[in-house]
């Protein structure tokens, strides 16, 4: 069988003036942790180097700028890079990208998986942008990820590494089904997903009790329909005033949750994923090619 021993590493707040060395030590802390419980992969969360700067409104661009990478590995991220590789784990991470593209400045909310030899294997661009793209101050904070970030131009991908199918996606992603069939069609055995939640959806209040309740159901629902393991990471905890929702989680293929943070600080929690397993699903109850039915779902993809 082939067992991958697996670390989620929740984060809790990053203040606003937290530098990114101070960040890489908390990070590089939660991955010694992970070794010593003989992790394999350590996954952190979405944005994970710096406190979630869409909550604030900023005209000026170099200041937007300041929150986004521009190499990766850069100088205060490189001793993650070399800890992975002295360590020989694997991880995923959520970052800020700025890249020079087609001439210009492009921004993208971003996670890669990095191998045991701290190689990068996959990008991945956050695909599904939510809230807004102009200063609503009615909202006690903003959530302007349509103003600062383009929509991903990768795609949902899947690589063969840490002898399975692995794949990505970024927070709001994990809402949308389609971000798990698009992986699940393409094998995947387990996927990373790096979030960052507030408790206070401004639009909806009343669904604010419900935030904890949606996370894990989205995440269960996805695992089970496509017969793959997930590891959602949450940055957690008050951060600059904003509540962010934790309980991060390992999920089964079965949509069984195998481990779950029960703080809102940093926290790694592991479990031993037999990606095997995936076969149980993936065999049988949600075999797509004896029971998927594609011809009759055109609607989802032409409308
Ligand atoms: N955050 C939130 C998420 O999708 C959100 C935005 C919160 C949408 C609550 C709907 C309800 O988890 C990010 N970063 O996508």
């Amino acid at each position: 069988t082939r067992k991958l021993i697996v670390g989620a590493a929740q984060l809790g707040p990053i203040a606003r003036s937290e530098t990114r060395t101070q960040v890489v030590a908390r990070l590089i802390e939660l991955m010694r942790e992970a070794k010593a419980r003989g992790c394999d992969v350590v996954a952190y969360p979405e944005l994970a180097l710096t406190t979630f700067f869409p909550r604030w409104f900023f005209e000026d661009q170099a200041e937007i700028d300041q929150w986004f990478e521009r190499e990766m590995p850069g100088p205060e991220t490189r001793p993650l890079f070399d800890e992975a590789k002295k360590l020989g784990i694997g991880f995923y991470l959520g970052y800020a990208e700025l890249v020079e593209q087609g001439g210009a400045p492009r921004h993208f909310n971003t996670a890669i998986l990095v191998d045991k030899s701290g190689a990068i294997v996959g990008k991945y661009r956050k695909v599904h942008l939510p809230g807004h793209r102009e200063h609503e101050p009615w909202r006690a904070f903003q959530h302007l990820e349509k103003r600062y970030f383009e929509r991903g131009d990768l795609g949902f991908g899947a690589w063969r590494t840490m002898n399975g199918i692995m794949g990505m996606a970024l927070c709001n992603d994990r809402r949308w089904p389609e971000t798990y069939r698009v992986l699940g069609l393409q094998g995947v055995e387990m996927a990373f997903i790096g979030y960052n939640t507030p408790m206070h959806y401004p639009p909806v209040p009343e669904h604010d009790h419900l935030q904890g309740f949606h996370n894990h159901l989205v995440l269960q629902a996805g695992a089970y329909q496509n017969g793959m393991w997930i590891v959602g990471v949450a940055k957690a905890g008050k951060e600059e005033g904003c509540d962010l929702l934790g309980q991060s989680a390992i999920i089964a293929p079965t949509g069984e949750i195998v481990a779950m943070c029960s703080t809102v600080e940093d926290e790694l929690v592991t479990a031993v994923c037999d990606l095997d397993r995936c076969r149980e699903l993936k065999d049988n109850v949600f075999n797509f090619g004896l029971h998927r039915e594609p011809e009759t779902y055109r609607l989802i993809v032409d409308t």
